[in-house]
């Protein structure tokens, strides 16, 4: 039977409702909630967490469209329903079958995630969904398309930074967006006036979002409003907040005892009166569109529905040992090109604005989204001022919130699945965004492969400000303007982190960076964004790398994952150093000197990306030299530097004469701001050379 509850208004465009296939998905959704809580305690899989009194939220799917985005979280069984009719998915996610849609066994269950359905990989942490969300919205919003996304959220998760961050998101740039709060009074064990001051809804229109409470235990009531609000969102009106006021009649998770923190009086008033499969049920039978012996024929014929698909479900493959390390990384496939433009000196900064050009020539959809990239002067550094003039509206300024920026990135690259760009201002600062970082680069692994994140992450890091802060030295970036960044992003799975030391390398390398799946991040070394090539001590050019300051014009690619072989002198090398970003230009003036004074050859890997690294290459330069020394501009603590001198030890052991040399900043927050301290901190030609002859000695 259809009904439209809205044929009485003029100028609706609400679809007609079938409100018994929306009953019926309701009693899906309890029905399975009832026995996978049983199948739980029955000790056949490890946990589960339940839909019980959050079925309305079918109700809110069927008033959108079903080519709209969804963000979903773990009680929203009946939304999944409501969109994909797909009863056996949350089964074959809680057996952990390899058929599983979600994450094919990966996830625990009720972690709801489809590419094909256009639902958002759920992640575990509370409301880390919400920046991604708001990225996918922002994208919509720029390519004037129709669809709008839903993000939901229960009342805890309207506490957290990142629901926070979509709010600000959305707010600012008026996106088609469309937050759910399914307030079920809860926490686990903490009620939801722990979580907001005051009302909700109240907040919300003094942000610049049109809101409503709506009450989440009337069906037809949550239809009707969510018609409303997806109307205003759809129409351009910017987003919109619902406050969904709901019940929730089981325990937080099968690991959560509900008599250990509920009275007994609350547990028997709420189930009374606030089910809203019970209520909707009731409802229909009084509209006379059931019979009362209908309700309880629909429950039961769904339970031999759910009985015949669990036998199936249980009889599908599990999980395999050997596929343990498949979709963590997506590295491209290089493929080979000869830069064919013409070759002009430039400086690193020049060749990053450059790439941002070409990538914006060859993507109608690609942007760099940051603070102050979009004013003239093209970011504090100057990275998209060519962009501006050339492509306006491709650099977009943001609000000053690193986990804004990310999610925006992040989140419109999965539209389309195409890299666009975030500018971090400063690495230190991209620590806000840290989780948001995090889920981007954990999604492929996580969905088993089904969602990728393409992003990238540009941002100044390490010594030398290059622009604002002196480009002389060392630069005094002092706290929060010198922190060198890759011991951040190295140790995230599924992340690529790149640092470039030449322009031409900076160049081919974003070019190639924006062909990943996996998420980014590119370190721009401050000191290096006008640098001259390195020179010896006498002031000669190192020829064998000054020719990297040469780049071509148009478009080329480097591949990802290849170190950069150096040699300095002649014969067969002395010593291999490891390094990248500004140490590499540090390291060959040392290896210069060494070799101008005692003959022979010194080698420089310049590893160019950090993760993964060439451990081809390193093997090698070790091979040959027998002597090694890895040179990094990180502090001396748990660090990049110190992992790839582990890794030297562990797997080039037999090839070395001597101990491998260890040469990095000092164990101290950052730089100090004063020269004297600052020197101090940072290796240098100097102390490189130094080490060098301690080596050649030893
Ligand atoms: C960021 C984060 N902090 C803590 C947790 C542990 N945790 C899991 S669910 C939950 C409560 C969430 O409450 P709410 O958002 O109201 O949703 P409800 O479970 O009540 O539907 C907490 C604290 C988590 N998963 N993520």
């Amino acid at each position: 039977m259809t009904v439209n509850t809205r044929a009485t208004e003029a100028g609706t465009t609400a679809e007609p409702l079938d409100i018994l296939a929306l009953y019926r998905t309701m009693v899906t959704a309890r029905v399975t909630n009832d026995m996978l809580k049983t199948r739980k305690t029955q000790g056949r899989f490890p946990f589960y967490i339940g839909c019980a009194g959050h079925e309305s939220m079918a109700a809110v799917v069927a008033a959108l469209n079903p080519d709209d985005w969804m963000s979903l979280y773990y009680r929203d069984l009946a939304a999944w329903l409501q969109r994909t009719g797909d009863i056996y998915a949350p089964l074959r996610e809680a057996y952990s079958r390899t058929t599983g849609p979600m994450g094919a066994g990966r996830n625990m269950p009720s972690h709801y995630s489809s590419k094909h359905y256009r639902i958002l990989p759920t992640f575990s942490e509370v409301a880390a969904l919400a920046p991604l969300a708001g990225g996918v919205a922002f994208s919509l919003q720029r390519h004037k398309r129709k669809e709008i996304i839903m993000f939901t959220t229960g009342d805890g998760g309207a506490a957290t930074n990142d629901f926070n961050v979509l709010f600000r998101q959305a707010s600012v740039h008026q996106l088609p967006v469309l937050i759910v709060i399914e307030d079920n009074g809860w926490a686990i064990t903490t009620p939801s006036v722990i979580q907001w001051g005051g009302s909700l809804v109240e907040w919300a229109k003094g942000g610049g979002v049109y809101a409503e409470e709506v009450d989440g235990t009337d069906t037809m009531a949550t239809y009707e409003a969510s018609v409303r609000l997806v109307e205003h969102v759809r129409s351009g009106q910017g987003p919109a907040l619902m406050h969904l006021c709901l019940g929730l009649l089981d325990s937080h998770s099968s690991s959560t005892d509900i008599r250990s923190y509920r009275s007994k009086e609350e547990i028997e008033a709420t189930t009374a009166t606030k089910d809203p499969v019970k209520n909707f049920g009731r409802w229909l039978v009084e509209h006379e569109y059931l019979q009362e012996a209908d309700i309880e024929r629909t429950r039961k014929e769904v339970r031999v529905e759910l009985e015949r698909a669990e036998t199936q479900v249980l009889q599908e493959p599990e999980p395999t040992p050997d596929r343990v390390r498949q979709h963590i990384l997506y590295v491209p496939r290089w493929q080979e090109n000869t830069p064919r433009g013409t070759k002009k000196q430039s400086s690193m900064l020049g060749a990053i604005n450059e790439a941002l050009v070409e990538l914006a020539q060859r993507d109608p959809g690609f942007f760099v989204y940051g603070q102050d990239v979009g004013s003239p002067k093209g970011g504090v550094f100057g990275a998209t001022a060519l962009l501006v003039t050339q492509f306006p509206g491709r650099a977009i300024s943001s609000p000053l919130n690193e986990q804004v920026i990310v999610g925006i990135a992040a989140g419109a690259g999965m539209v389309d699945l195409k890299a666009r760009c975030a500018e971090i201002q400063f690495v230190d600062y991209h620590q806000s965004a840290a989780q948001t970082i995090r889920m981007a680069a954990r999604t492929s692994y996580q969905s088993y492969g089904d969602w990728t994140v393409p992003l990238i992450i540009r941002t100044k890091s390490g010594s030398g400000g290059g622009g604002p802060i002196s480009s002389g030295g060392a630069g005094g970036g002092a706290f929060g303007h010198s922190n060198a960044g890759e011991q951040w992003f190295t140790c995230i799975p599924g992340m690529i982190t790149i640092c470039p030391a030449t322009p031409f390398d900076a160049k081919g390398l974003l070019l190639e960076a924006a062909r990943a799946q996996s998420p980014v991040t590119f370190l721009e070394r401050g000191r290096l964004y006008r640098s001259d090539p390195p020179k010896d001590s006498q002031g000669n050019v190192i020829q064998v790398i000054a020719e990297y300051w040469n780049i071509p014009d148009g478009y080329y690619t480097l591949p990802i994952g290849k170190a950069r072989r150096l040699r300095i002198g002649n014969g067969p090398s002395s010593i291999a150093i490891i390094s990248w970003g500004t140490m590499v230009l540090e390291s060959c003036t040392a290896a210069a000197n060494i070799v101008n004074r005692n003959g022979g050859a010194i080698e420089v890997v310049d590893l160019r990306t950090l993760a993964p690294f060439d451990e081809e290459a390193v093997a090698a330069a070790v091979r040959e030299a027998n002597r090694v020394m890895v040179v990094t501009e990180e502090d001396d603590l748990t660090s990049f530097g110190r992992h790839l001198h582990s890794w030297i030890v562990q797997n080039c052991f037999y090839d070395l004469d001597a101990t491998p040399a260890f040469i990095s900043a000092l164990a101290a927050p950052a730089a100090p701001y004063n020269a004297p301290e600052e020197n101090a901190f940072y290796p240098t030609a100097k102390t490189i050379e130094e080490k060098i002859e301690e080596l050649l000695r030893e």
